[in-house]
């Protein structure tokens, strides 16, 4: 396993990510610290220099394992599964522009978010939720001529309000039918939601391509209550071998962060020399 850390590309209300302006000094922390990827997450991908993004990694030898897409919604109210066409049609053609930027770096595109909140009412609902798969299949069959994968991240219930649980996420990708989608698991969502994180990973090893780690309180791991023994002994039982991308409050600090979540990962994660 890996280790990556989430960094923003842009100024955003969540909190959970490292952001500098300078993306150069900010690699170059995490690769001294012995992390092999920088996840991006990218509100919108038109303002991004991906020349200078190219230089970043060719100078500093990371890789960016994950894009996200959830600023999207988040700062902007763009939803794949939105009763209004003008703005699901905005959702998807965003999703497509991180697919393009994607492909330029082999990295996944995250669907957490941007999935957007169903509404109450139970027609409307299963409305919105048809709608998602249309999306979503509009997006996989494009991400698919680029050659690009997609993850569904469950998020917990406060956050949305479908797709919660890694088993729940799973069965929906079985009715989809589109082997290029998997799941990214997170470790702050899964202790809200998840009964027992083994199990829950157990059930979907063969989808869980992609893994975001922060502690009970989001802070780093180490700083709140989680058993990573038990989350990093799975991950290991499972064969997992990507990425586990620290989605983390900057507390104290971005550096103090990152590097107390090297450190209590160390065991687990280990640079490939
Ligand atoms: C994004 O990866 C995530 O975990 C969500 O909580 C976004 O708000
Ligand atoms: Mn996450």
């Amino acid at each position: 396993m890996k280790a990556s850390f989430v960094v923003s590309l842009q100024k955003t209300r969540f909190e959970a990510v490292g952001f500098d302006e300078n993306l150069v000094s900010t690699a170059f922390v995490l690769q001294r610290l012995g992390y092999e990827g920088i996840e991006l997450a990218i509100r919108d991908p038109d303002v991004v220099e991906e020349g200078t993004i190219h230089d970043v990694l060719k100078e500093t030898g990371l890789v960016i394992p994950a894009i996200g897409t959830g600023q999207a919604f988040l700062e902007e109210g763009l939803s794949l599964s939105s009763l209004n066409p003008q703005i699901r049609k905005r959702a998807i053609e965003r999703v497509k522009r991180h697919i393009a930027l994607s492909s330029s770096f082999g990295s996944f595109v995250i669907i957490g978010l941007i999935r957007g909140r169903l509404p109450q009412e139970e027609r409307k609902k299963k409305k919105a939720v048809e709608l998602f798969k249309e999306s979503l299949r509009e997006c996989g069959a494009f991400a698919r001529s680029k050659n690009v994968k997609l993850v569904i991240e469950p998020l917990n219930r406060y956050e949305l309000n479908f797709l919660n649980t890694l088993e729940e996420t799973a069965t929906f990708l079985s009715s989809l039918g589109m082997p290029n989608i998997g799941i990214l698991a997170d470790s702050f969502h899964m202790n809200i939601e998840e009964k027992d994180f083994r199990e829950s990973l157990l059930k979907v090893k063969d989808l869980l391509w992609h893994f975001h780690v922060a502690d009970s309180n989001r802070w780093a791991p180490g700083f709140g209550h989680l058993d990573f023994g038990v989350i990093f002994e799975t991950l290991q039982e499972i064969g997992y071998q990507g990425f586990v991308s620290a989605e983390i409050l900057q507390k104290p600090d971005f550096h103090r962060a990152a590097e107390q979540t090297i450190a209590h990962l160390r065991k687990w994660v280990s640079r490939e020399e």
